[in-house]
């Protein structure tokens, strides 16, 4: 709950001017609570307008993206893009295709976005976008002609120096392949204006796995802390998109023995470990669901639903799906089967109730604008790649990505600690992500 006076009038502002927003409001209303010790030490950032400038988008773009389907259809979106706060650096973020998009979802993306890709260390600001496109069901060609729609518009506000979009759910490097071309094409320039691209054009080594990889870093360095590791864990992973998939794989790695995924329609459980090349073959290969992964391994159990993969006995839970996919009930069922430790891939997977109930308990929790921030890291690093016009190997980007995990964890451990909350990452991340953007702002003065 949020008590300082001046945050709470932050709050109601923020409701106000953006009705119908409950996922912002959300992720608003987290980083306020956590900024009270933050103001009372430093009361400049409420009385020079640091806190009041930073919930507010930088710019909006709202556009439409018309599109003819193969029946010869005109299909009409709407397309996104929230230039959240440059403070420290280009906007960047992902973009989002689902049909669930709309703008109180892009809000919260981007607002979390800054916090997030601070705790990086690198030069990045914040911002997301995407439309309510569904690419599920499409032909390669519709997801083309829709993702050249798309970037017909969006490419009059990005640029490499300026604002440097990438994937998120939905856009992978199918995507960004027709959106880069399409940019190309559009301003006859070759600069790294997406990340995540194909290796022959301009894509970094390690990107692919960066997200789910960051993540399995983050987590063996909390239970590093605590005396632990992944060695011999029983692991559950919800999604098996590309977060998902690659934090499976480096779970393993670590000696974790994963046993359930699931996409929006069920989970499976695989008592034997997942099976994680069945998974790529379905997902990455053929655009599959997750229940066909019983056509290679019979003995496995498919439920229908997300949600009761919550109810799986697991050490360690990783959610990688969407948000608010574990709310207070799925935590109590994961606390009541003894996790010890969640960290959050997918964005604002637990609900405030079921943050609370993971705190209450006394577990590991990573929450997501730490443990997730290996993708937009290893983001930053491509750009970096793209302005050398060289490239580093898989070997090199993998420990740059290492490390800077490593220093994520420990810089909202210690901004925890040194604001008397210890232990408390949300806090601690929230925190360290918001010092280094409000010192900037004010150096800028009214901005
Ligand atoms: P993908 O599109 O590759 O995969 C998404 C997965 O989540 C799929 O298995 C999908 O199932 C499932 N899913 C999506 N929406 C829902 C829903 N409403 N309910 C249940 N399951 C759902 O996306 P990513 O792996 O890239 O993204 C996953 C999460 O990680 C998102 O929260 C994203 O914001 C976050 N993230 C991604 C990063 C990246 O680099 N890609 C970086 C940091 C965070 P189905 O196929 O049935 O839709
Ligand atoms: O949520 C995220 O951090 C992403 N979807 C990745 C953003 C990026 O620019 O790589």
């Amino acid at each position: 709950m949020i008590t300082n006076e001046a945050l709470k009038k932050i709050m109601e502002d923020v409701k106000k001017r953006n009705p119908g927003e409950p996922e912002f409001h959300q992720a608003v209303s987290e980083v306020l609570e956590s900024l009270e010790p933050v103001v009372a030490k430093y009361p400049e950032f409420i009385e020079k307008g640091v806190i009041a400038s930073v919930v507010e988008p930088e710019r909006i773009i709202k556009f439409r993206v018309p599109w003819v389907d193969d029946k010869g259809v005109v299909q009409v979106n709407r397309g996104f893009r929230i230039q959240f706060n440059s403070a420290i650096g280009p906007y960047k973020g992902g973009l989002r295709f689902h049909p669930s998009v709309y703008e109180g979802i892009i809000k919260f993306l981007g607002f979390e976005q800054i916090f997030k890709n601070s705790l990086t260390g690198l030069p990045i600001g914040g911002g997301k976008g995407g439309s309510d496109f569904d690419p599920k069901g499409k032909s390669d060609a519709e997801v083309m002609r829709f993702c050249q729609s798309f970037m017909t518009e969006l490419a009059k506000h990005i640029g490499a120096d300026t604002d440097v979009p990438a994937g998120d759910i939905g856009v992978g490097a199918r995507e960004i392949g027709y959106l880069f071309g399409q940019y190309k094409r559009l301003r006859n320039e070759y600069t790294g204006v997406l990340t995540g691209k194909g290796l022959t054009y301009g894509g970094s080594l390690a990107r692919k796995e960066a997200t789910g990889y960051g993540l399995c870093y983050f987590t063996a360095e909390m239970l590093k802390d605590a005396g632990d590791s992944f060695e011999g864990k029983t692991v559950v992973v919800s999604g098996s998109g590309n977060v998902a998939i690659y934090a499976t794989e480096k779970a393993t790695t670590l000696g974790g023995k994963v046993v359930a995924m699931s996409d929006s329609n069920g989970y499976i459980y695989d008592k034997n470990g997942v099976d994680l090349d069945a998974v790529k073959a379905i997902k990455e290969g053929r655009r599959g669901r997750i229940k066909e992964y019983l056509d290679v391994h019979p003995e496995a159990e498919y439920h229908e639903g997300c949600s009761g993969i919550w109810t799986v006995k697991c050490d360690i839970a990783l959610p990688c799906a969407t948000q608010n996919e574990i709310d207070e009930a799925s935590a109590k069922a994961l606390l009541a089967n003894g996790v010890k430790v969640v960290a959050e891939g997918a964005n604002m997977p637990s609900t405030p109730e079921a943050i609370r109930a993971f705190q209450e308990a006394g577990i590991l929790f990573g929450p997501a604008k730490a443990a997730n921030a290996g993708g937009v890291a290893t983001s930053a690093l491509e750009m970096s790649q793209n302005s050398m016009r060289y490239s580093w190997t898989f070997e090199e980007v993998d420990a740059k990505l290492h490390n800077i995990m490593v220093d994520i964890y420990r810089n909202a451990s210690s901004a925890a600690e040194e604001f008397g909350m210890r232990g408390n990452l949300v806090a601690g991340a929230n925190i360290a992500g918001f010092m280094k953007v409000a010192r900037t702002m004010l150096a800028y003065g009214v901005c």
